[in-house]
């Protein structure tokens, strides 16, 4: 019903969007425009590592017209991860019930949000999926989509996650599920915190469920992906990995308590 999508909020409680910039001045006006339209309710943080490009200033103009969008200002270029813990942090000291990661290139269709949120009533965190069946990806050079691909599997194996899109960046979490985090632990700096996030949720048994999207490469501005970013993606996930078939072992081998239940 188009009501219902259009003001899911109702239901959920206050939702933030947490939007990290570095040099998207050509897209940010662009797409906070396009989340109003999809989701006139819903506030939008942009957090800005101190692009060079005026991004930040540009927010700041946005913010200063409009009550529903906020701006956090960083001093330096720190990452994906630092900047999604800070803006995770900012929404739950001000009480939003839903924070949404979204990309402000344009990646990530605001228009999907509604059914994102749709999914996320009888959910804990939602993944918008390039890899369930409806999902896609558009305009995507190939060596991009392999190592997407490449990550996944490779999480799949060495963590045992089996959601199908571990590395993406479009998601609503419900607050309380940022609150059990443990934010204070998050080191991952680069795209794998998006592992690192998801995995923490499957961890600690939270309902994860995935929903179709289709993510369309950017039309303006360069992506910030580098091979340092997959490195890091590389040996952390292969470290928890190692972490995990070592807990594995300790169980099969650990003497078992001679309790009724334990036969
Ligand atoms: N604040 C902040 N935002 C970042 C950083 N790195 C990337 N981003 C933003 O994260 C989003 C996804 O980055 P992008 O370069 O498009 O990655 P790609 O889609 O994987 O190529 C965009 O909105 C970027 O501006 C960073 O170090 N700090
Ligand atoms: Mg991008």
């Amino acid at each position: 019903m188009a009501d219902q999508q259009a003001q899911p909020d109702r239901e959920l409680g206050p939702v933030l969007v947490v939007i990290p910039t570095y040099n998207e001045r050509d897209n940010i006006g662009k797409i906070v425009r396009r989340l109003h339209t999809a989701l006139p309710d819903v506030h939008a943080l942009v957090v800005d590592d101190g692009s060079p490009d005026g991004t930040g200033d540009l927010a700041d103009e946005m913010a200063a017209a409009d009550d529903r969008v906020h701006v956090m200002h960083r001093t330096e270029k720190a990452g994906l991860g630092a900047a999604y813990v800070a803006g995770f942090r900012w929404a739950l000291d001000r009480g939003y019930a839903v924070v949404v990661e979204m990309d402000a290139d344009g990646s990530h269709a605001p228009e999907d949000l509604p059914r994102l949120l749709d999914a996320l009533r009888d959910a804990d965190l939602v993944l918008g999926s390039r890899y369930v069946p409806g999902g896609s990806t558009v305009n995507w050079p190939k060596y991009r989509e392999l190592i997407s691909r490449g990550g996944n599997v490779y999480s799949q194996i060495a963590l045992g996650a089996k959601v199908k899109d571990i590395t993406g960046g479009f998601r609503a979490f419900r607050a309380e599920v940022l609150e059990s985090l443990k934010l204070d632990t998050v080191a991952s700096q680069g795209y794998c915190f998006q592992i690192d996030l998801a995995w923490r949720t499957i961890e600690l048994g939270h309902r994860v469920v995935e929903v179709p999207i289709t993510f369309t490469e950017r039309e303006v501005g360069e992506s910030k992906m580098s091979g340092n970013i997959v490195r890091e993606a590389l040996w952390r996930v292969t470290k928890w990995g190692l972490r995990r078939r070592g807990g594995q072992l300790r169980d099969l081998f650990a003497p078992k308590p001679k309790t009724p239940s334990s036969r």
